[in-house]
């Protein structure tokens, strides 16, 4: 799994506002409407809970410890939705303390291996791999109903990268009546996939086939012009990202990236208690 750095996401409080306004231009909704439709709830619903919900972000310090401007750029996620944010002052268990002292509703906290939204309540949990698989798959729709005028249900995904996002994609997607194509250069996961009889393909020449990925990888600028269909519309929470400079200037428009806007606004809605 991608540890993020602080440069990927260092002006992301600065920046987030124009992001949500972009997701919004190429999708048709912005990162309210992502949550909702990634966690099955209405935008209503998450507007509702505005007044009443307030988020602690801790920073947590073990494993590898604190990514510099992790925290406030949760924050300012949470802030560009609209919510009441606060970042404790203490790390860890101190800091889950004083986000009950100062009343929380819900917790954000993440180590090296799991990033969740806790909510102290109703014990719900929002979990960031889940979390991100559906709010992009959403994202992916999202495009397609703005360019083609069609969803994803009875049509072809592929799926680059089957790790633990990559599994939520295919179970979301299967859900969703989408058929499922999965592409992974480890030859162990390529048996898994063998062995769970999914269709799959092992060479990245056959991207090229087609028109919509969701893209799980985190191996970094692997995918060049010439390995993409003309008219693919991507959706890559992958980081760093997937597609090499050239092709990220041929495909502008035709993809959506991030290094942690939407993973985080999802599992806000998760979170959020029963209306
Ligand atoms: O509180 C902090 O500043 C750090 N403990 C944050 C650690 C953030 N964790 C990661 O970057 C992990 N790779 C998990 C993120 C899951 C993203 N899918």
């Amino acid at each position: 799994m991608t540890r993020l750095i602080t440069e990927w996401i260092r002006d992301m409080k600065d920046r987030v506002e124009a992001w949500d306004e972009s997701l919004d231009r190429q999708v048709g909704g912005g990162l309210v409407f992502i949550a909702a439709k990634g966690a099955g709830r209405s935008e209503g619903e998450i507007v509702a809970a505005r007044e009443k919900t307030k988020i602690a972000v801790i920073p947590i310090t073990s494993g590898q410890g604190i990514i510099e401007e992790f925290s406030r750029s949760v924050a300012s996620i949470l802030e560009q939705m609209k919510f009441d944010v606060f970042i404790t002052k203490h790390t860890d268990v101190a800091g889950i303390y004083e986000a009950k002292q100062r009343d929380a509703d819900i917790v954000y906290l993440a180590d090296d291996d799991r990033y969740i939204a806790m909510n102290l309540q109703n014990k719900r949990i929002g979990e960031n791999d889940r979390a991100t698989a559906r709010g992009y798959t959403e994202v992916l729709e999202g495009m397609s109903l703005k360019t083609r005028g069609e969803g994803i249900r009875g049509k072809e995904v592929l799926i680059l990268g089957y790790g633990r996002v990559g599994h939520e994609m295919y179970d979301y997607l299967e859900e969703k009546g989408a058929g499922i194509t999965v592409y992974d250069y480890n030859e162990d996961r390529q048996n898994d996939l063998r062995r769970e009889k999914r269709k799959m393909i092992t060479s990245a020449r056959k991207i090229r086939n087609y028109s919509l990925i969701l893209d799980a990888t985190s191996t970094g600028h692997w995918i060049n012009p010439e390995m993409l269909a003309d008219d693919v519309l991507i959706a890559a929470p992958g980081i760093p990202f997937s597609l090499d400079y050239e092709a990220e200037q041929k495909f502008k428009g035709r993809y959506v990236h991030d290094n942690l806007e939407i993973g985080t606004a999802v599992m806000l809605a998760y979170a959020l208690g029963e209306e």
